[in-house]
């Protein structure tokens, strides 16, 4: 890494070997995946699956000078890649990539994809590792060195949060939203795409060194270089699955008990969580933003504010309007009530003394006695039907009358038929 860098830096124009008409071919395109996109891959090479890994290359800072120290393998730590004419090819030829040799194919037209750059840069070493802290997830990186006027890949999507930033040169990025549903935020990344089946791109800038572009997994991009400038920019990689789809694809045989016992908790958690006081605190704030039911005509005289009582002469006249135990109530509304606790309390939440004006009135409610309550809740369940005050289930003939008076009163419910005065 440090060798090409270096280089790079000291050879800002093109070099006067002796080039070759496009990218480079002569050396044989080595077998590659289908799904070659992937790249920022934390899983094991065959050949380091095999024993036969590279040789452990992070050093210290120093080291990092050193020119030729490390051995750079062609499909290991170093891709060489071509996309012209809607084309895309690797040519990797087989062992130990050199620099002569590298920076010919680069000559030739051809980007250069170093795939670990932490293993031989401390820099990049170090910002990676703050960052994968930072996350919480394995982070990992590429660079990417493209000659002017170039495309090294063809349009297609990653299975990482990518965040790319322009170390040098510039490049012309185009990003295109996920295509389907089963594309957004995908688990693996995508094979190459062609032109035409990508759309219109969402975005179309060029980066220059210090800017840094993001874009989550499943976002189409393609880069290429304009004909004035170079380009090296290395990917940042975050989140490779990593996703909760990726916890339920893991395959042990603890698996399934483990769910069990994951799905046991859950239901009992359903218990436990004060979820009842929750849905009262919002329907209580619910009812405070309620406007006043508005009662019809016949409504309005089959209720409180229609009963006969009045002043004259000094005196109430009809107050007692006869509430019997045959008399049909109901509510004045679905909804203008609830029951709700509060601490050791059962109260009594409606909106019928709300004001036309929001929250002009505080919230309104009233406690309700032990005894109430479940004719209080028949009377709620009830609605639209009508009950006589006899069905109340109260156990005495005395409170049954009491309930409905006080309701009658608060205006929370009308009787079937206009009361009279006694
Ligand atoms: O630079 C390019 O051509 C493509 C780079 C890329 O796909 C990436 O950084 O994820
Ligand atoms: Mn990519």
């Amino acid at each position: 890494m440090r060798t090409i860098l270096h280089k790079l830096r000291l050879s800002a124009g093109p070099r006067r070997r002796k080039r070759r008409n496009g990218p480079a071919v002569s050396h044989p395109a080595k077998k590659r995946k289908k799904n070659e996109n992937g790249v920022h891959s934390n899983k094991k090479t065959n050949k380091q699956k095999r024993g036969k890994a590279v040789k452990s290359s992070v050093k210290p800072r120093s080291s990092d000078k050193g020119q030729g120290e490390e051995n750079v393998q062609y499909g290991v730590n170093l891709d060489v890649t071509s996309y012209t004419n809607g084309k895309r090819e690797t040519h990797n030829p087989p062992g130990r990539a050199l620099p002569y040799a590298v920076w010919d194919f680069y000559e030739s037209g051809c980007s250069i994809r170093m795939l670990n750059p932490q293993a031989f840069s401390s820099a990049v070493w170090q910002v990676l590792s703050i960052l994968q802290e930072k996350f919480g997830s394995m982070v990992g990186a590429n660079t990417y060195l493209t000659p002017p006027g170039t495309q090294g890949f063809a349009p297609h999507y990653d299975d990482i949060e990518a965040f790319v930033v322009q170390l040098e040169g510039k490049k012309h990025w185009r990003v295109y939203r996920p295509r389907f549903e089963d594309e957004v935020l995908p688990l693996v990344s995508s094979p190459n795409f062609s032109q035409a089946e990508i759309g219109q791109p969402i975005m179309d800038v060029v980066l220059e060194a210090g800017d840094l572009l993001y874009f989550p997994r499943g976002f189409i991009h393609q880069g290429d270089c304009l004909p004035d400038a170079h380009s090296l920019h290395i990917t940042v990689s975050s989140y490779q699955r990593n996703s909760w789809g990726d916890l339920l694809l893991k395959e042990d045989p603890r698996r399934d008990k483990f769910m069990a016992h994951v799905q046991g908790l859950t239901k009992k958690l359903a218990h436990f969580a004060p979820i009842d006081a929750a849905v009262d605190q919002k329907a209580r704030d619910f009812l405070h933003d309620c406007l006043p039911p508005m009662l019809t005509a016949e409504e309005q005289a089959s209720s409180v504010y229609g009963a006969p009582a009045r002043w004259r002469d000094g005196e109430a006249l009809d107050v007692a309007v006869q509430i019997k135990s045959q008399t049909q109530i109901r509510l004045v509304r679905a909804g203008a009530a609830r029951l709700c606790t509060d601490g050791d309390n059962v109260l009594l939440c409606y909106t019928t003394e709300n004001s036309r004006v929001y929250h002009k009135e505080q919230p309104k409610s009233f406690k309700i006695q032990a005894e109430h309550i479940d004719a209080v809740e028949l009377l709620i369940h009830s609605y639209p039907r009508f009950i006589t005050v006899a069905s109340l289930p109260c156990d005495k003939a005395a409170a049954k009358a009491s309930l409905a008076e006080l309701l009658f009163e608060k205006g929370l419910i009308h009787t079937a038929k206009p009361l009279t005065a006694e």
